[in-house]
């Protein structure tokens, strides 16, 4: 990792103290830094003119060049190259008592495009990970259905399959940034999502293989490992669009996201998510939940708690640049680069703004534009060297449109720890490096 303040616990503890880091005020950032908006790319481009350059790296042979290497015996599971090594999930140690039911965060600054290799898929479970054999594994339906039915791993493979790109994003991502902004990268503002391929089957050939009863209107859905992580989840999402996944990117989940098979309900909050998905029980109302169900509401201002807010909101970061990947090449020719999903649908458009939320443009959204995924753009500017408050702003395709933190805070208080997909903010000084700030106007 290149910068060591993430590293540190007690340098990020810090902020939990005096909970706003640093609130700026957007008057604060030099208006020029609004004049390069309109500029083309600067006479300083990306390449550099051979004449002024005699580089060892061009002029000498170097050793990978001269020696063979490995053979492909060597690395029967490819591994990333060395020069790799930082890009890795992390955690936060002073977050939660236990790294047993803790959390890590996906590198989202190391990233691109749109989904996330498998290891480095951020990881968030109640009871650790459960190594399980899939020959011993299986699934089991009961309540209110004509048959109970239980399924081995093979007989799960005889269901017609389908390969769907879904993000997952826990309900409490940003969740330590609602009361002032505290973690000082996008790796742990926004880092409890990920974005996969799954190949599976549909929960809807299941539940109709056992024969739902008219009064079943909930399903049950647990786990095999020690937190059991019961979540009920209404009949409807459950026969339109939700599945038993067994393949993420094309090879087997792996055991941290829930190997043999998890269950996938595409745009709602992560903890439904159920992994090594042992049991639906159908049923009529939503089952007594367990404490720790009942800690994922959304508490507001008033006391009252916002209960059943599955759907993922609309939401976009800036990963370049961020705290952890600063600009280092000076001014010119520059690329702003992010993500952005919704749990209602495909991205319609995403705007950037270099000035802390004043002037708007629209960015470029590059990849699959996909229901439910996460979306890729570029905004490519020409920096001219100045300050900036950097933010990036999405839209869905329903017309949900992301909100400043201030506008959530008003609506929702700051009692809540979940569903914060508040506008983040950069800021990014005349050296290029990156802070997580707020703005208000
Ligand atoms: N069986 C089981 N399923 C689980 C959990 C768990 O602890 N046990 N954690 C849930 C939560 S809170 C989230 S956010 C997602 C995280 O999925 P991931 O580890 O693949 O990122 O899994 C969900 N499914
Ligand atoms: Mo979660």
């Amino acid at each position: 990792m290149k910068n060591e303040e993430t590293d540190n616990p007690r340098r990020n503890g810090e902020g939990l103290e005096n909970p706003s880091r640093r609130t700026l005020l957007r008057g604060g950032v030099a208006a020029a830094g609004g004049a390069a908006l309109a500029a083309g790319l600067a006479a300083r481009g990306a390449g550099a003119a051979i004449s002024q350059h005699a580089d060892p790296l061009i002029t000498d042979v170097q050793d990978w060049n001269r020696y063979p290497g490995d053979g492909v015996d060597a690395r029967p599971y490819g591994l990333p190259s060395q020069y790799e090594k930082d890009v890795v999930r992390r955690d936060v140690p002073w977050l939660t008592a236990d790294s047993k039911s803790s959390v890590n965060f996906t590198p989202l600054h190391e990233l691109d495009g749109i989904i996330t290799p498998n290891g480095l898929c951020f990881e968030r479970h109640h009871g650790g990970i459960a190594e399980i054999n899939p020959v011993d594994h299986r699934l089991m339906i009961n309540g209110l259905v004509d048959n109970e039915l239980v399924f081995t791993m093979e007989d799960l493979k005889r269901f017609p399959r389908e390969n769907r790109v879904y993000f997952l994003e826990c309900a409490a991502n940003s969740g330590m940034e609602w009361r002032g902004s505290q973690l000082n990268g996008c790796q742990f503002t926004h880092g409890m999502v990920h974005n996969v391929m799954y190949t599976g089957i549909r929960v809807r050939d299941l539940l109709n293989e056992a024969g739902v009863k008219p009064e079943g209107k909930w399903v049950l859905a647990e786990g095999a490992d020690p937190s059991l992580m019961t979540r009920s989840i209404p009949i409807e999402k459950m026969m339109d669009d939700c599945m038993v996944a067994f393949k993420m990117n094309g090879e087997a989940l792996r055991e941290e996201q829930g190997y043999p098979i998890r269950l996938v309900v595409p745009g709602w909050e992560g903890n439904m998510w159920i992994k090594w998905l042992r049991r639906f029980e159908v049923g009529d109302q939503p089952w007594q939940q367990r404490e720790e169900t009942s800690k994922y509401t959304d508490l507001l201002a008033d006391g009252q708690a916002r209960r059943f807010t599955w759907e993922m909101d609309v939401k976009s970061v800036i990963t370049n640049p961020s705290p952890q990947a600063p600009i280092t090449h000076g001014k010119g020719q520059t690329v702003i680069t992010g993500l952005a999903w919704s749990g209602r649908g495909k991205i319609a458009r995403v705007d950037v703004s270099l000035d802390g939320g004043r002037n708007w443009q629209e960015a470029r959204i590059d990849g699959p534009s996909l229901d439910k995924s996460v979306h890729r753009f570029y905004f490519d500017f020409d920096w001219d060297g100045s300050e900036l408050l950097i933010q990036s702003r999405a839209m869905d395709e329903q017309g949900f449109i992301q909100p400043s933190k201030d506008e959530l805070r008003a609506a929702r208080g700051t009692n809540s720890i979940y569903h914060n997909n508040g506008i983040q903010t950069w800021y990014i000084k005349q050296d290029g490096s990156a802070e997580n700030v707020e703005v208000s106007s």
